[in-house]
């Protein structure tokens, strides 16, 4: 086999000089292009800066945008691979209607049918079962425009109460902890303060791979001489440089949590002036650790306690630091507690509203921060206002220039609604930007429900998993293909521009649901001619909430590379770093300390079910992999779901990388060949969920809820492993270069 080459000289051999710099002209000097436009990423809550080649009405190439402050030129697999996907011949060009005997059950139609049929079908099961028997899914792969407007949609289109979004699978559970703890939710800080933290703690999330770039910062972090601690069941690959890693059992966060915030109160390393000037009820969160010692830390997280000390230590003796969470310790039916266990930490030691300091959520999708505060959840109102608050239905009634008794209540959550689809309570579905075949936990629940609907209509520009259950499918448009605002992890809104028109008879998401509501005779309340002008309403709906874009136009957002909420009236910089000085977003400006109680997961492995699995993501996939899936280099990257497992277990079990195994839950099995790594606990395995039918993690996972946020608990399941039948070669980037070095040496 081929030596590789791996000296800076090596390398310059066989690539040539320009390794890390674009040629003169850029990278696709020589393609001719039409124009290049400067956007951001379709993918990830990073939402990096991009510019995109277009020829002929194609995104055909990118080319680095270094102006971009955040990312700076940097770019992920996905973000370099994403303008693949748009010239896929499985792009939808048409609406489609089912169809049981064209190949592919569905045939192309017109909109006017399409759309005539969606409305007779929403007015005969509204009229029939009631206005809440017809639900609304929605999604936050979609800007804070289409956000804002499928709440309005929902609740004065459709007059339902049955709308929420698939955010209630990713960021709810961190949402409902900042609200409760510091009152607004949002990272308190911008990614620039992450260089000027003496210590970073990642608890839960896999940065490496799910929010590449901001691996940069840390780095930026350690050249300064910053610590690193990790919190993971899996030495990631950012872990692998951690000072103290805490390779904690799955479910047992708030008891790690609440062990150091034990070992600093005995040690003393708090920050007395600030709990007692900046926050209240520091003796709750006290008292409700007061037993957790460290013998007992390690006993439950099956953690080394000197490491539980020495975690603690660091964090609670350094002037600034930083602690960043993800879905790691928010997917789980206390995914709230654990948040709030890790704000207490920071409260305790008084790392908020200053340089270098915080206690922040890596949010998940693309618009994961903007889609949360614009109205398009169960319980919320633009500018995440409360839809039980009547000063705030009050309001929103107002610009909205309806009634306030004519916007419905708080409606059931998104597991909720697929429960209640299931129970035969609701009767017909409109989605967008959801996939819940693949996402949702227990599949073939949702695989029930969806197919006992009277009628579902999901627009996408994919024929998602989901959508194959569908009656009338709406082909809707890439991120690329229309323009509007996202925020991103920074809450940094910016602005995403139109790099392409849609093709074929496609149409723009918003656009389509403007024609709805039209059709519904709702017309009056969705007098938009463009994306602009939803905006603008946006903007003054969401003016005098926590997330207040008020003071945002379109050309600041693009000259100021973004404008950080809150931003309140015209001229107002934006708020890049959160609760200066103290002053937390609570009527009095205190932050809230809350007493956390360890619970256990709601699933505990026993005889039966003797190992934990959680579920995540492979750098090269993205989410229910509908796009990811139909881009071909991605897709050679990690082809097909492996079972994570240590070698202590795999000799248990007999296996070997690429043995098939048998994983069994009480929800359901899958056959998936073992891939036996070290960076594993032995009494846990991991397989990511980015893949449907029989290759769908999902059909394992456990439909419990966190009871505040509602958040499925996708990191929790008790299986059983067991040899199954065959062996297929396992593609393994990292296995194979070392059988090659091995090899050649
Ligand atoms: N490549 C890629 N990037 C993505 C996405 C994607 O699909 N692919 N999706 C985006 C979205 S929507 C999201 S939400 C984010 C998610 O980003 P992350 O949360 O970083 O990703 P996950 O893989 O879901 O889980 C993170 C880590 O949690 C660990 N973990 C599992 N159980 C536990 C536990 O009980 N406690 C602790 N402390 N850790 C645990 C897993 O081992 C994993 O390393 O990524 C975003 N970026
Ligand atoms: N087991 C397990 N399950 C999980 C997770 C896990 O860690 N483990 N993670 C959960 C998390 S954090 C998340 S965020 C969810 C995500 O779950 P989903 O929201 O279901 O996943 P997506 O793949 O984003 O599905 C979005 C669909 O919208 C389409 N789409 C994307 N952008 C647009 C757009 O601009 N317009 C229109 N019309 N359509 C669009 C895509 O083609 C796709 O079909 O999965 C959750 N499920
Ligand atoms: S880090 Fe996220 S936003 Fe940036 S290129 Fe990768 S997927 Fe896109
Ligand atoms: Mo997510």
């Amino acid at each position: 086999m081929a030596e590789l080459p791996v000296t800076e000289e090596e390398l310059i051999a066989k690539y040539g000089p320009h390794l890390n710099e674009a040629p003169p002209g850029g990278w696709n000097a020589g393609l001719e292009i039409d124009r290049e436009v400067k956007t951001h990423c379709c993918f990830c809550g990073q939402q990096c800066g991009i510019k995109l080649k277009v020829k002929d009405e194609q995104v055909v190439g990118f080319e680095p945008w270094y102006e971009f402050p955040f990312n700076q030129g940097k770019l992920c697999p996905k973000g370099v691979k994403r303008y693949l996907q748009g010239a896929h011949p499985d792009r939808l060009l048409d609406p489609l209607e089912r169809d049981p005997s064209s190949e592919g059950g569905f045939r192309p139609t017109t909109w006017d049918a399409a759309l005539d049929r969606t409305v007779s079908e929403i007015k005969r099961i509204q009229g029939t079962y009631g206005k809440d028997a017809f639900a609304v899914l929605s999604g936050v792969s979609i800007t804070n425009e289409k956000s804002y407007l499928m709440g309005k949609f929902a609740r004065l289109g459709l007059q339902t109460a049955n709308l929420d979004y698939n955010g209630r699978l990713c960021m709810v559970s961190a949402g409902a902890a900042n609200k409760r703890a510091l009152g607004m939710d949002r990272a308190p800080n911008p990614w620039s303060d992450i260089p000027l933290a003496d210590v970073v703690f990642v608890a839960g999330s896999n940065v490496a791979e799910c929010s590449p770039i901001t691996t940069s910062y840390i780095w930026r972090a350690r050249d300064r001489g910053a610590k690193l601690i990790v919190a993971d069941p899996r030495v990631t690959p950012l872990a692998r440089t951690a000072d103290v890693f805490l390779g904690l059992k799955p479910g047992t966060d708030s008891a790690l949590m609440g062990t150091i915030l034990h070992i600093l109160i005995v040690n003393d390393w708090l920050d007395h002036d600030f709990i007692a000037n900046h926050t209240v009820d520091f003796e709750q969160a006290a008292e409700a650790v007061k037993n957790y010692t460290p013998e007992w830390g390690s006993q439950v997280c099956g953690v080394p306690k000197d490491r539980i000390i020495e975690a603690a230590r660091l964090w609670g003796t350094s002037a600034t630091g930083m602690l960043l969470h993800a879905r790691g310790i928010e997917h789980h039916s206390k995914g709230v507690e654990n948040v709030l266990s890790c704000i207490n930490l920071g409260l305790a030691t008084g790392k908020y509203g200053k340089p270098g300091s915080g206690v922040s959520t890596i949010t998940g999708q693309g618009n994961g921060q903007g889609g949360r505060e614009q109205g398009h959840k169960c319980d919320q109102l633009p500018g995440n206002r409360d839809i039980s608050n009547p000063e705030h239905r009050a309001y929103i009634a107002s610009v909205w220039g309806c009634d306030e008794s004519e916007i419905p209540h708080k409606g059931l959550s998104a597991q909720e609604i697929v429960n209640a689809i299931h129970d035969g309570e609701i009767k017909g579905l409109l989605s967008i930007c959801f996939n819940p075949l693949v996402s949702l936990p227990d599949t073939k629940h949702t695989a029930e429900a969806l197919a006992k609907l009277e009628f579902y209509v999901p627009i996408d520009f994919f024929l998602s998993e989901s959508a194959q259950y569908a009656d009338v499918v709406l082909a809707g448009t890439l991120q690329e293909e229309d323009e509007g605002t996202t925020t991103s992890v920074e809450g940094r809104c910016i602005k995403i521009n139109q790099a392409v028109r849609p093709p074929g008879n496609a149409r723009k998401d918003w656009e389509i649901i403007l024609d709805i509501a039209r059709r519904m005779g709702r017309g009056r309340y969705f007098e938009f001619e463009d994306t602009e002008d939803i905006f603008n309403e946006m903007k003054v709906a969401s003016h005098g909430g926590t997330a207040d874009y008020f003071g945002m136009t379109w050309d600041r957002i693009e000259d100021e590379f973004g404008i950080f909420w809150p931003c309140p009236e015209e001229g107002h910089p934006g708020t890049p770093r959160l609760y200066e000085g103290g002053q937390f977003a609570h009527p009095d400006g205190k932050a809230r300390f809350v007493g956390v109680p360890y619970r256990e997961a709601a699933e505990v492995v026993d005889d039966e079910y003797p190992i934990w699995l959680t579920t995540g993501r492979v750098v090269s996939q993205y989410l229910s992999g509908t796009q990811t899936r139909r881009i071909g280099p991605l897709v050679e990257q990690y082809p097909e779901p492996l079972c994570e497992m240590h070698p202590r277990l795999a000799e248990q079990l007999g296996v070997t990388s690429g043995d098939i195994v048998e994983v069994s839950s009480r929800r359901g099995s899958m056959s998936l060949p073992a891939r036996v790594v070290e960076s594993i606990r032995p009494d846990t395995v991991f397989i990511p969920y980015h893949w449907a039918g029989t290759k769908a993690a999902n059909q394992l996972t456990n439909r419990a809820l966190d009871p505040v946020s509602k958040i499925p608990e996708y990191k929790v399941s008790a299986v059983r492993v067991a040899k199954g039948e065959g062996h297929t070669k396992i593609y393994d980037r990292r296995v194979t270069t070392l059988q090659e070095k091995g090899q050649s040496s």
